[in-house]
């Protein structure tokens, strides 16, 4: 079977929907997993079909793995999105990557790109660990070797070392001003993303760091978004069904639910696509979608998929049909998380979460309990403590943010040192020999994930260890009367 690129497509017919021989490359993206391409590289597409502009094509950039540039690079940046659920559609051919870098392997190129006069727009989906900054403080570790080996001179690894020298070669050649536009499930994720990038200069030898560290107030904007949409990882049998659809190999064929959504904070330093002829929402005020997205969706995923894991299920959609796991996200989303929200203008709260639940239920989908529960370490801060802070400030007790924390920890305990987690190794040393709540949730309190106001709160650790022994042993029968209670 042929492989899937421009010269393949045309000769079964088709042609991709942008004119390739127009594209300019306008945006670098890093990060370009399965999300970039259901997301981002989507609205890109829709944004220039929309209004014409074709200068703004995407140089697409790989994380640490070469597999995803093995997948993209042979078929020249096209790929196929495929949506799951009702309302799915047809395999849609995506056009808007216009070259693909391996990161790790070429990190010079990916400086000189972001360096280029011709790009005027950073996005970035590294995930949480990929900004490596500490959980409780957000700060650069400026002690990770790879932060340092970046720091010393070294072509740029990391994201935040790539973004730093590629701004750097801009302020040296005069390329212009460009905005970095994070779109990561951590609230506040453009303002954190300019954080590091400061905390990357400050880090720098005298005059060499101040000066990048001036330039960028002067002409980097990093506006906040909350993006949306859930894609699970593809499977070989996903890409064998997109080639019988499709009659072509797609290697980087991806899967996403027909939901989509993007808000993005209007405050760029050059020109950028117009993505609100996408859909997008451009707004100064993000913060109440991110919030809500993270408390609602991205909390009651996590939670979900570590309580499911408990209960033996492999995917989100059996969780959401499990009368247990299904009424404890409906009580951590109804009781505790909405009420401790700001709502975006004119958002119903109650609807929204309904329709996330709907979301979660979708059985085309196959979204694993396993990919959501990847990097606990990195996402109970932003998606769980603020919830579990604001029932304790209005004195309540965070029952239902405490089964989250509670599940994963157990799931942690669990999986012991095979835990997929950027802290897997810390986590495992912190277990005890004996699998006990009494034994496990003090320890795991102190993984450098809650703050010290959380693990000196008995109501707070006194919830988490009473729903860890009951996870722990396994009645079924029990845990759920408590829930449905
Ligand atoms: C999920 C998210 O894997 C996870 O942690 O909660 O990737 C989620 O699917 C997306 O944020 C949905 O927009």
């Amino acid at each position: 079977m042929n492989r899937l690129d421009p010269a393949s497509l045309g000769r079964s017919g088709r042609s991709p929907a942008l004119d390739r021989d127009a594209l300019r490359t306008g945006v670098v993206h890093l990060g370009a997993g399965a999300f970039f391409r259901a997301h981002t590289a989507v609205y890109t597409e829709d944004a220039m079909l929309a209004t014409g502009d074709t200068s703004w094509g995407i140089g697409a950039v790989t994380g640490r793995s070469a597999r995803v540039w093995e997948q993209m690079a042979p078929q020249d940046g096209l790929f196929t999105v495929t949506e799951r659920g009702s309302g799915s559609g047809a395999v849609r051919v995506v056009s808007s990557v216009t070259g693909t870098l391996a990161g790790p392997r070429d990190p010079r190129a990916v400086v000189e790109l972001i360096g280029a006069p011709g790009t005027r727009v950073v996005t970035l989906t590294v995930t949480e660990k990929g900004y490596r900054a500490a959980p409780l403080t957000g700060r650069l570790d400026v002690r990770d070797p790879s932060v340092r080996a970046d720091l010393d001179g070294a072509p740029p690894l990391t994201s935040v070392g790539q973004i730093a020298r590629g701004l750097q070669l801009r302020m040296l050649r005069d390329a212009g001003p460009i905005t970095v536009v994070s779109c990561d499930n951590l609230s506040g994720n453009g303002d954190r993303t300019g954080a590091l990038v400061a905390d990357f200069a400050d880090a720098l030898p005298g005059a060499e760091g101040d000066r990048l560290r001036a330039w960028v107030a002067e002409s980097v904007c990093f506006p906040n978004t909350m993006v949306d949409r859930m894609v699970p990882a593809t499977t070989p049998e996903d890409l064998d069904r997109v080639e019988a659809a499709l009659g072509l190999r797609d290697e980087a064929a991806v899967i996403a639910e027909p939901f989509r959504q993007w808000v993005i904070e209007d405050r760029f330093a050059a020109a950028r696509p117009r993505w609100e002829s996408a859909g997008a929402l451009l707004t100064d005020d993000v913060l109440p979608w991110e919030e809500t997205k993270l408390r609602i969706l991205n909390a009651g995923h996590s939670l979900l998929a570590y309580l499911g894991l408990s209960l033996g299920h492999r995917t989100i959609a059996e969780c959401a049909a499990d009368t247990v796991a299904a009424t404890a996200v409906h009580r951590l989303v109804h009781e505790e998380a909405l009420p401790s929200l700001r709502l975006p203008e004119g958002l119903d709260g109650p609807a929204y979460a309904e329709s996330v639940l709907a979301r979660f239920a979708n059985p085309a989908l196959g979204h694993t309990t396993a990919k959501v529960a990847a990097d606990g370490s990195q996402k109970i801060g932003p998606r769980l403590l603020p919830t579990i802070r604001a029932v304790r400030e209005r004195g309540g007790e965070p029952r239902w943010g405490a089964l989250a924390v509670a599940a994963w920890m157990h799931h942690v305990a669990t999986a012991g040192p095979r835990v997929e987690d950027p802290l897997a190794a810390t986590l495992a040393g912190l277990l005890p020999d004996r699998r006990r709540a009494a034994d496990v949730v003090p320890r795991l309190m102190e993984a450098g994930v809650f703050p010290g106001e959380l693990v000196a709160d008995t109501v707070f650790t006194g919830l988490a260890a009473h729903w860890y022994e009951l996870i722990d042993a396994g009645d079924t029968r029990a845990l759920g009367k408590e829930i449905t209670l």
